[in-house]
């Protein structure tokens, strides 16, 4: 791994040793001889632990002047063992005390599940950032939920997507810490009563039908080389009564517990989704809980160690992870005001210098809104704050002469266009210092749509912050060879400063360092072969171009752009076989939305054509197609470093940002995209020639979307989509079922809202000088080690230092 590879001392491997094998007897009851890998697992994670709460009592007892407060409904930690021992430098240690023992790392690293806290890259993006927070010393704490279930198990079934429930916790969770004492209630429904407390101050009090309990588990995060630890606090949803003894007592064993069910159904599963409307209460409650528990805490933290509430500002920074959290701008309002007496408008001044938004989506689908019924049902006193923040907020734009309808309608805090509903990304907005965006395109299309009208009363508040990924986790943990041959060659430091990185570009076009750099990239095409050979039953030849796509289904990510681009070039095999083709694998990953019925028929898509191809002796060893079931984040550790090709290919102006795109580049995956999200940054960070951008950008999809029948247009230009649509149509790929993609082409023919017809035709010409380019080995090569070499940019390192200082105003050593 990261860590040079000098051998570890004995006496510090013994110790280790020893430390396993306590854990091992006297915190899971095992012994050597009955212990099995997961067991092994645990002890080893809790004899990681120890040195975790070393390396945190050091530092413990002082009180930082200012701490970041991280709310995300999700963190996508994935494993953690291997950050764990990259951190603290104990990776060779750690695996001499296992051998010791007669026991192999990898299997034990094997045996951890994967924490699965989240969708996809909002989700992930936080666990970068919590994981460079703590690599870079600054005081925070994450908060979450522990969800008993993750994000589900995919298998595919004949090529269908089959949800299975995730079983994370099944034999419980060595890393973590129950904190009975941080347990705070939570209510919901009910009403509010105001009652006059002086001469014209009413006090306002909530009286909620309902209470639950909010119990928090701790997570230590520690940071590179052990400096620092932060805590990852996950709220668990406990019922106040656990059973109902008298009905218990009755007979009524089931009904005896039913409430409790309710209850804790709050921290039983994810949302198995990051963009469709998931308008459940049990949504709304699930982000009410974690939000509420959230600012309890750190209010309490707040006034033991300050007393004063309106000093927040100066000692907490509060970051919104989405709009997930936004309701904490009418719960921070109540709490300040109705439990600690603050008037309004120091409440209000304490709201809008403590929070920070930020924004991950434009697509209209995934802008939350809460109707106002169910608000007003499910937290009546929420809703009376929103109202008169909207009020005084409108009163604002009247007294400035900002009073036409249309401007009023759309910067209020209520939509009233499809029924009265709460836009909680305007909440979010109006409760915070700064919003961001996530790359420089998305932060220039908030600016210029969805809060363009919000944006013109105070053009500071948006900034971007382009999104980054912490290198620990994405290229030392999960590629120790290219790790290594970087140490190698430009020295140790590059483990602290990426930015060293840049010096391999004087090798790019190293004959020998090629030589290294593609040895390193066969040995992890070859481990992947294995995983898809196991996982898939299919052979593929590490000698081809891994060209991968790695993400959830979406439409606008456009998996099915690349799938019909494969029927295409399955064709023009079929019909010039003895043309010199480039080899090439096609490997997809990526979960659909349970509810999501075109994605899941996409993923169809993609395994209906891979078993055609793959059984086709005209394409075979020319054209692979492959859909690894169950992606997660140890998955995208086994993939990404051995990628030759990323597909970053969504639609001009609907990616956010990405963050795959930047964990590949990284790794020396060359990528074919479109001028979307950070793709722009990567162009300009790793150079034009050294990437493949081909289609529409943003302004020319707004263009084209208002031209007439423009998918038709594009579909009789292009005589290779028609055939290419034709044969899935027409069940080319589905004899058992002519009919099934019916409904697939028919969207693109009389829709097409992603414009995958306009930019077929590009794409296939990026592809094929993809082709082009690979057939020129030294010239690969040389932009692969180019993208390796010019990515230390995208370091979460360094967005954390860039919301530390313009969000937080938190000082950075
Ligand atoms: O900012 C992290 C990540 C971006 O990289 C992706 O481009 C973006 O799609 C994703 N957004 C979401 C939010 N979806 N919803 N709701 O996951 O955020």
């Amino acid at each position: 791994r990261a860590t040079p590879v000098t051998a570890p001392s004995s006496a510090a491997v013994a110790e280790l040793r020893e430390a396993i094998l306590a854990k091992l007897a006297y915190a899971i009851g095992k012994t050597p001889q009955t212990a099995r890998e997961r067991d092994w697992f645990a002890a080893t994670a809790l004899a990681l632990r120890d040195r975790i709460v070393d390396a945190c009592r050091a530092g413990a007892g002082q009180v930082p002047n200012k701490r970041v407060y991280y709310l995300s409904l999700e963190f996508l930690i994935g494993r953690l063992l291997s950050d764990a021992m990259n951190n603290l430098g104990l990776v060779e240690t750690t695996r001499a005390a296992l051998r010791d023992l007669g026991i192999e790392l990898d299997s034990v690293e094997g045996a951890e599940p994967d924490a699965a806290l989240g969708n996809g890259g909002l989700g992930r993006l936080a666990a970068c950032f919590i994981e460079s927070m703590a690599s870079l010393s600054i005081p925070a704490i994450g908060y979450g939920i522990r969800y008993d279930h993750g994000l589900f198990r995919q298998s595919l079934e004949d090529g269908w997507q089959k949800e299975a429930p995730e079983t994370w916790l099944a034999e419980g969770n060595p890393w973590e810490f129950v904190r009975p004492e941080a347990t705070y209630t939570i209510g919901f429904g009910g009403h509010v009563t105001m009652q006059s407390v002086s001469e014209g101050v009413i006090r306002r009090q909530w009286h909620p039908a309902e209470t639950v309990r909010a119990v928090a588990h701790d997570v230590p995060v520690v940071g590179w080389r052990g400096r620092h630890v932060n805590t990852l606090r996950l709220w668990k949803a406990e019922a106040e009564t656990p059973v109902e003894l008298a009905r218990f007592n009755g007979g009524d064993h089931v009904g005896a517990v039913a409430a409790r069910a309710r209850v804790e159904a709050i921290s039983r599963v994810l949302y198995p989704s990051d963009s469709s409307e998931a308008g459940q209460e049990l949504r709304l409650r699930q982000e009410y809980f974690f939000t509420s528990a959230s600012l309890q805490d750190l209010v309490r933290r707040h006034v033991g160690e300050r007393g004063d509430l309106r000093s927040l500002p100066d000692h907490a920074a509060i970051q919104l992870n989405d709009t997930h959290p936004a309701i904490a701008v009418p719960e921070l309002m109540r709490l300040l005001i109705d439990d600690h007496g603050l008037t309004w408008e120091d409440a209000w001044h304490v709201t809008t210098n403590t929070l920070g938004y930020t924004n991950h989506t434009l697509l209209p689908e995934a802008l939350e809104t809460w109707s106002v019924d169910l608000m007003e049902r499910v937290l009546p006193r929420h809703m009376q704050i929103i109202y008169l923040i909207n009020w005084m907020h409108l009163e604002e734009q009247g007294r400035h002469g900002r009073a036409n309808a249309a401007q009023l309608a759309s910067v209020s805090l209520i939509e009233e266009a499809n029924g009265k509903r709460v836009r909680m990304g305007h909440l979010a907005f109006l409760g915070a210092r700064r919003v961001n965006g996530v790359s420089a395109l998305h932060t220039d299309l908030m600016r210029s749509t969805v809060f363009k009208d919000l944006h013109a009363l105070d053009t500071d508040k948006i900034v971007n912050k382009t999104n980054g990924i912490t290198f620990r986790r994405w290229l030392h943990n999960c590629n120790p060879e290219l790790t290594r041959l970087a140490v190698e060659t430009v020295g140790e430091g590059v483990l602290d400063r990426p930015e060293l990185l840049t010096g391999l570009a004087d090798h790019a076009a190293d004959a020998g360092f090629q030589a290294r750099y593609r040895a390193m990239r066969r040995a992890r095409k070859e481990a992947l072969a294995k995983v898809v050979a196991e996982r898939t039953g299919i052979a593929v030849d590490p000698e081809s171009l891994f060209d991968v796509q790695i993400k959830r289904i979406h439409e606008y990510k456009r998996q099915l752009l690349n799938v019909i681009e494969t029927v295409a070039l399955y064709q023009a095999i079929k019909a010039e076989p003895n043309r010199d083709w480039t080899p090439r694998v096609k490997i997809f990953g990526g979960k659909a939305a349970p509810s999501y019925v075109q994605a899941k028929l996409i993923i169809k898509l993609a395994c209906d054509v891979a078993r055609v191809a793959n059984d086709d002796p005209d394409v075979a060893g020319r054209l692979k197609v492959v859909f690894l079931p169950n992606y997660s984040v140890s998955l995208a550790e086994a993939i990404i470093p051995a990628a030759d090709l990323s597909e970053q290919i969504s639609t001009a102006g609907m990616e956010a940002s990405g963050t795959g795109n930047m964990k590949l580049a990284l790794n020396g995956a060359l990528t074919i995209g479109t001028l979307d999200g950070a793709n722009i940054e990567i162009r300009d960070h790793v150079g034009p020639d050294n990437i493949f951008i081909f289609g529409l950008d943003a302004a020319g999809v707004q263009a084209r979307m208002d031209e007439p029948d423009y998918a038709k247009a594009a579909i009789a230009a292009s005589p290779r989509l028609a055939a290419a649509l034709d044969l899935i149509g027409s069940g080319g790929f589905s004899p058992d079922d002519p009919n099934r993609f019916r409904p697939i082409v028919d969207s693109l023919v009389h829709e097409d809202r992603y414009l995958l017809t306009a930019d077929f035709d590009d794409y296939w010409r990026a592809q094929r000088a993809v082709d082009a380019a690979w057939n020129d080995p030294a010239a690969w090569w040389r932009k692969a080690i180019l993208n390796t070499a010019r990515m230390a940019w995208f370091s979460s390192d360094r967005s954390m230092r860039e919301y530390a200082e313009e969000i937080w105003r938190v000082r950075v050593a």
